[in-house]
């Protein structure tokens, strides 16, 4: 695995970006080393991640990355322990890893359910419950999450994803209330639709041809993290030109 020496000093920015091996995570992940942060890639396939890892470096940036299922919240407590004394700090996370089942209710079984509910919202809780006391204590950070639109509406075939997603939602918008006197900082993203392989596709198909790309909301989240200590990016949300909302 990509990784760096425990204990190595830290003296970039270090950001945690889950959901990094492809998509709006990898352009994320990609951006943010171009921004100058030390990336620390989360995701399950070990061989992209690598992939990602040794692409980012050679492009000059700084990248180490744990393969780690997210929705196993057992798995990410216990890797944790290792990222933290790996990285020294974290002064961003990015709570991207995010998947979508859209059936009828009546071919959505529990697993489908609990896949999403995991993923989308309880892996983003687990995530910030273990990077929000470091950051208290410095009295510093940024916490990014990148929802949907579907934290705002609802649509047939949707009930799993816009319920994990109106929760991601309510969770970054209480956090922000919560972590505002230690001077921590919650973002959160909203995208339309965007290229990527989500939900089991692939970005290059005619049909998003107009869609978002995910560097347009990796663009998005570096305007938010980088805005002075005085100003906070709440939330963004963006739509390609063709989507009406
Ligand atoms: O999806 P995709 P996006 N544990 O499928 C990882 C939201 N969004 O980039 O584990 C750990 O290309 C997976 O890696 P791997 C969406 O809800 C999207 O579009 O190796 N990681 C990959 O890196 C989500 O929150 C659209 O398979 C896991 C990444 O997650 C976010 O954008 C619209 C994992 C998924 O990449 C990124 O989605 C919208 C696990 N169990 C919101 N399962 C859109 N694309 O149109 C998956 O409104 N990953």
């Amino acid at each position: 695995m990509c990784e760096l020496t425990e204990g190595t000093v830290v003296e970039k920015k270090c950001a945690i970006i889950s959901g990094a091996s492809r998509g709006i995570g990898e352009a994320i992940s990609r951006k943010l080393a171009q921004d100058g942060y030390r990336v620390c890639l989360l995701a399950r396939n070990e061989n992209d991640l690598n992939a990602l890892c040794a692409s980012i470096s050679e492009s000059g940036g700084d990248a180490v990355a744990f393969a780690v299922d997210l929705s196993n919240a057992e798995e990410l407590n216990e890797k944790f322990a290792r990222i933290g004394s790996t990285l020294g700090t974290v002064d961003l996370l990015v709570c991207n890893a995010g998947a979508g089942k859209f059936q009828p209710i009546m071919e959505l079984e529990l697993a489908d359910w609990d896949l999403q509910m995991n993923l989308n919202a309880r892996a983003s809780f687990v995530l910030s419950r273990l990077v929000v006391p470091l950051m208290v204590q410095r009295k510093k950070g940024h916490l990014v999450f990148i929802t949907s639109d579907a934290a705002r509406r609802t649509f047939s075939n949707g009930v799993a994803y816009c319920a994990s997603k109106f929760a991601q939602h309510a969770m970054a918008a209480a956090l922000r209330q919560e972590l505002r006197p230690s001077n921590v900082k919650v973002t959160e993203i909203l995208p339309g639709l965007v290229a990527s392989y989500f939900n089991n596709s692939t970005p290059d198909s005619q049909e998003k041809s107009d869609w978002l790309k995910p560097a347009d909301v990796a663009d998005a989240v570096s305007y938010a993290v980088a805005a002075p200590p005085n100003v906070i990016v709440d939330e963004i949300m963006l739509h390609p030109m063709s989507q009406s909302w």
